[in-house]
């Protein structure tokens, strides 16, 4: 059997099926049990400034299509992290740091300060005041941003997307201008649900974030357009559950592949993902690398109607 052992960006790792931001990454335990589990590389909860209880409750809803959270970057801050990272590691794979901060300083502050294997800067939480898809939907910021942070620290930096906007491509390049090492696409969709007994969104917040199967198409084509326009390489999120999805956002541009919701069924989802795309992959006679890409190759070959196929001008206009 072929191994999955790659470089996804700038990270050297033995599979490309890793843990998501925000699900079992605010503890070093957990982590360390996503690595042992099988995770190629594990993803911290987003980590900020200073401590942060997060929204008041209810803060996680779940529905029928997937899960709606709005927990509000709760978080110890930076400075009590370190210990986390540090017991994460003995999992034995790349622990990545996912950061927020409300300006290129707190960004950069983090980040020199926390020492993790690379970098994921979170400009897409959809519903905190300041943080987030509130800086993240502005190209210009996302550019400065993963700039300041590129000048601070000598691993990979990430930049995970919003696609709350209409153009997930723009952010894409910025991040790319902006020296990234990868963009991550999608963080979750602005969604809400409502008490039809009492009339009452049921969220504390009012609204918050989807994610699981529902936005597994969205993250799909954000994914397809992102690699097909960038250079660096895209990691897909959304919804993704089992091997077959993984397969479908790797044939969409993706070089990797990270699991957040899906794990509420238990750790397992990590191996059945893997086994069942060395089996594929078996069974297709391909490598991992003729995977990647695949669906836009095809639209290529055909030219369905071909604005799938034109890449958009990248130049940077700033530099
Ligand atoms: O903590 C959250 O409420 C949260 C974050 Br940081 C994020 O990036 N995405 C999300 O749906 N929730």
């Amino acid at each position: 059997m072929q191994s999955l052992e790659g470089l996804v960006g700038g990270l050297k790792i033995r599979n490309p099926v890793m843990l998501a931001a925000g699900i079992l990454g605010s503890s070093g335990g957990s982590l360390r049990r996503a690595a042992q589990a099988g995770a190629g590389c594990v993803v911290t909860k987003s980590v900020g400034a200073r401590p942060r209880d997060g929204h008041p409750g209810p803060t996680v809803v779940q529905l029928n299509c997937g899960l709606l959270n709005a927990m509000g970057l709760p978080n110890p801050g930076y400075k009590e992290f370190q210990e986390e990272i540090d017991i994460a590691r003995i999992g034995g794979v790349p622990v990545v740091a996912s950061i927020f901060g409300a300006d290129k300083e707190e960004f950069r502050e983090i980040a020199s300060f926390i020492k993790p294997d690379a970098f994921e800067l979170n400009l897409s939480c959809p519903h905190a005041k300041c943080y987030g898809a509130e800086l993240g939907i502005y190209p210009d910021l996302v550019e400065t941003i993963t700039k300041s942070v590129k000048n601070e620290v000598n691993v990979p930096v990430w930049v995970k997307l919003t696609p709350n906007t209409s153009d997930i491509i723009g952010l894409g390049i910025a991040a790319q201008n902006g020296g990234a090492d990868a963009v991550v696409a999608i963080n979750t969709l602005k969604a809400m649900a409502i008490d039809i007994e009492t009339g009452t969104p049921i969220l504390a917040n009012t609204f918050g974030g989807l994610s699981g199967p529902a936005i597994k198409p969205v993250a799909l084509k954000c994914v397809y357009d992102l690699s097909l326009n960038l250079d660096i390489p895209v990691i897909g999120v959304g919804g993704i559950s089992t091997w077959e999805d993984a397969v479908e956002m790797i044939m969409a541009g993706a070089q990797g592949v990270q699991i957040g919701t899906a794990l509420y069924k238990g750790y397992e989802v990590f191996q059945d993902i893997i086994n069942g795309l060395l089996c594929y992959l078996e069974k297709k006679s391909i490598t991992l690398e003729q995977l990647k890409g695949w669906a836009w190759r095809q639209c290529e070959t055909h030219s369905y109607q071909n604005p799938r196929v034109t890449r958009r001008d990248t130049t940077n206009k700033n530099a």
